[in-house]
């Protein structure tokens, strides 16, 4: 299963909106096959491992990191090509919370003489599509919060200056990220300060989508953003809605979002549930105070990635990744499940899953 685990990982960044699978045949205590999902759209994990087998898979065991699927949506159900290689035993990690799945693979394998058993490395496996999972329940995108701070707390200088905090080690690691997850969100605040590109620069990396929440869409028609979005596919999320406003973005080949407004801002809500709908499972949110406030504050982050820069900057107003009004009392806080750690070069990274984005009243 560990072996399936890290084939599942190589799909990172092309399966979206299906999950990371992968599948290891094992016969006679030798591997026989493996398989992963490698693409949206192409074989599923347990096909492409039958296809890799050089022997029969008569009798064999299959280990497989998700629930088989036993339905026919872009290719036929796994379940009938386990059948078909008369397969003995099959190994789960994760349950399938796909309603088109749900048990129901498992149920066919046993109805058929299938011995299965469930629940091997679930957390992993589970941890592995945290993003399918949530999309498949919710139709809304699982939002990853990032930020990277000085140890005194601050996303920039007094002067506003952000360009560095974090060293290389840090910032390869967000750029794995941004292949990871299918879009990224960032403020206009954000393209008007720093006139950024929001790609992805690793070898072999998909750039993610881009969406720039613009209330008043004032994203430069000369931006970086704009000038890319030909390349890139990108999202400009806004209030505005006259056609005469809209259309140069359009000519420029933005896609242009209009959105109620709620608190003076983009209704965030709104957005992911629109986000959901173009099939995007999973944002980056590379906010600034004010938006990541927002975010948390209607309820749409689900984790949250701290990097921690070894450096201290200081000054009353310098900013800090949360900004708003805040919470008045200690126990009204948003609540995070406890931390992982990792060092990464000089920096340290902190990740939470957020458990109740609404503080408590
Ligand atoms: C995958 N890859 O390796 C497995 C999946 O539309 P389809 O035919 O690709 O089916 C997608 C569903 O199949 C998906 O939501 C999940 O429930 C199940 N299993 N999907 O993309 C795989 N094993
Ligand atoms: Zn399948």
């Amino acid at each position: 299963m560990k072996l399936a685990l890290e084939l599942a990982k190589r799909g990172e960044g092309r399966v979206n909106p299906n999950p990371l699978v992968g599948a290891v045949i094992v016969k006679d205590g030798r591997v026989i096959g493996q398989g992963w999902h490698r693409e949206f759209g192409g074989l599923h994990a347990e096909r492409n491992a039958f296809a890799d087998c050089g022997e029969p898979a008569r009798g064999a065991t299959l280990y497989v990191t998700l629930e088989p699927c036993c339905h026919y949506g872009k290719t036929p159900p796994c379940t009938e090509a386990i059948l078909a290689h008369n397969v003995g035993r099959v190994v789960i990690g994760s349950k399938d919370r796909n309603p088109l799945v749900a048990g129901r693979g498992v149920s066919i394998l046993r109805e058929h003489g299938v011995t299965v058993t469930e629940g091997v490395l679930e957390r992993e496996c589970d941890d592995l599509n945290r993003v399918f999972f949530h999309y498949i329940e919710k139709k809304r995108p699982y939002v990853v919060m990032k930020y990277a701070m000085t140890m005194d707390g601050k996303i920039a200088t007094v002067t506003g200056k952000s360009r560095w905090i974090t060293g290389d080690a840090a910032r390869e690691r967000v750029h794995l990220d941004r292949n990871r997850y299918t879009a990224i969100m960032a403020g206009v605040g954000t393209v008007l300060s720093d006139d950024p590109m929001l790609n992805c620069r690793v070898e072999n990396g998909r750039n993610p989508v881009r969406i720039i929440c613009d209330t008043a869409l004032r994203t430069p028609l000369e931006s970086n953003i704009v000038a890319t979005a030909k390349e890139i596919p990108t999202i400009l999320a806004t209030c505005r809605t006259e056609e005469e406003k809209i259309e140069p973005y359009r000519d420029m080949a933005c896609t242009v979002v209009s959105l109620p407004k709620k608190d003076g801002h983009v209704d965030l809500t709104a957005l992911t549930e629109e986000l959901g709908k173009r099939e995007i499972d999973s944002v980056l949110l590379e906010g600034g105070g004010t938006l990541n406030e927002a975010a948390l504050r209607a309820g749409i982050v689900n984790r949250i990635q701290t990097y921690i820069a070894p450096k201290i900057f200081g000054g009353a107003a310098a900013p800090t990744p949360v900004g708003g009004a805040g919470v008045d009392a200690p126990d009204k806080a948003y609540r995070l499940l406890p931390v992982e750690i990792q060092r990464i070069g000089e920096d340290i990274l902190l990740e939470s899953e957020v458990v109740s984005c609404l503080p408590e009243s």
